[in-house]
């Protein structure tokens, strides 16, 4: 698939501008131009009027058919941008939506993300049928107040038909996850904030497995492939990531696309680790919540601090060690997705746990190693 080309407006701060890149790639929109402004929440086009117009300039110089905007934007706000500079304007919230949408694998995800669609909807026509009732702005995108009501309406008797079909859906969820876990291959399944690198280590894995030869490498979807280990094979999966500030209405749809973690045998839990330590404990924090609802033992994940090339080792472990994580049994690693370093430590790692006959073997091994490798089991 192509992806498009666009204008990514977000704040100045690299936290945010790497999120936003992150999720613009997840969603296939390729950056062309980043605009950074201290304030998206303006009142007319959620930039300043000044701004909008050198957005508008940037637009019309590269021959752009999306802006990305990432913040929350009001319909009156989407409508003045999209007015001024005549492209599709996407909002953060829309921006995850279309993320979500890709990565629906399963029925009730399908189902929980159509529903997230028709409450952002919902959000929405709300604001228009105010508008329409105020007779601020009378014919606002086309909508009188009759119509705004009309079509308040069957959105709310299509949330309502929804969640009818969501329930039936949770009934044949668990007979799902029973057929997925006799599929024989163990399942091994990335996790981690955006631009955490999960996508990097994904491609940087199977890449590698490619290339050894034909016939080891298989696409089973964008986002899942089979990669060959020493001892058989593995389904390896990348997943949407934690998303900072998702709104709650969001938030099944969110953990719905995290369903395959479920009976997944292994988890890889992606650090950036070259970030301060608090926002590290933030970001961990709110995944070890999540999984803990979906209930993902933890004792089935090994801890990746990736982007060590950014720092050093000694920094990792370190920063590694104040996160307190309390467990006898943890599996860490330093990694760089960038220059491969510790990748061929982590296949063999991988190995080593999802084949436990093997694996057994290897424990006194690696207990009389256990110094060198820096691999704590
Ligand atoms: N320096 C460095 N950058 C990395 C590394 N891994 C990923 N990145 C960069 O971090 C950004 C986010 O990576 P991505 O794989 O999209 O993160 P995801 O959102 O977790 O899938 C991209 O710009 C990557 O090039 C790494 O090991 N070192
Ligand atoms: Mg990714």
């Amino acid at each position: 698939m192509h992806s498009q080309k666009a204008i990514l407006i977000t704040y100045p701060d690299n936290d945010s501008i790497n999120e936003a890149l992150s999720l613009s790639e997840s969603a296939d929109y390729s950056i062309i131009d980043i605009v950074k402004q201290k304030h998206l929440t303006k009142s007319k086009f959620g930039i300043g009027s000044g701004k909008a117009c050198e957005v508008k300039e940037i637009v019309l110089k590269n021959h752009v058919k999306n802006i990305i905007f990432d913040e929350v934007l009001k319909p009156s706000q989407q409508y003045n941008l999209t007015k001024l500079c005549n492209v599709h304007v996407i909002d953060r919230e829309r921006l995850i939506l279309e993320i979500f949408e890709k990565r629906a694998t399963n029925a009730e995800s399908h189902i929980q993300i159509k529903l997230a669609q028709l409450k952002y909807d919902m959000v929405r026509t709300k604001e228009k049928v105010r508008l329409a009732k105020l007779r601020e702005q009378p014919g606002f995108f086309g909508l009188g107040k009759y119509d705004a009501d009309i079509s308040l309406l069957d959105l709310r008797t299509r949330i309502t038909h929804l969640q009818r079909k969501l329930k039936k859906e949770e009934l044949r969820k668990k007979m799902y996850r029973k057929s997925r876990s006799k599929s024989g291959f163990p399942i091994v399944s990335f996790v981690g904030y955006t631009s955490a690198g999960k996508t990097t280590l994904f491609n940087r894995l199977t890449g590698e497995t490619k290339n050894t030869g034909g016939g080891m490498f298989t696409t089973l979807s964008t986002f899942t492939r089979n990669v060959n280990l020493r001892d058989g094979k593995i389904l390896l999966s990348d997943t949407v990531g934690f998303i900072s500030k998702l709104p709650a209405y969001m938030i099944d749809a969110f953990k719905s696309t995290l369903l395959e973690l479920t009976y997944s045998d292994l988890i890889l839990l992606v650090i950036d680790i070259n970030q301060s330590i608090s926002e590290i404990k933030k970001k961990l924090r709110s995944s070890m919540v999540v999984m803990n609802e979906l209930l993902i033992p933890m004792t089935k994940v090994i801890y990746l601090l990736n982007k060590v090339d950014l720092t050093t080792i000694e920094d990792a472990y370190e920063k590694f060690h104040n996160l307190k994580i309390a467990d006898s049994q943890i599996n860490v690693l330093p990694v760089s997705a960038l220059t491969g370093y510790n990748l061929e430590k982590l296949k063999s790692l991988i190995n080593d746990i999802v084949f436990p006959n093997q694996y057994s073997l290897l424990i006194q091994k690696q207990h009389n190693r256990e110094n060198k490798t820096g691999i704590k089991l």
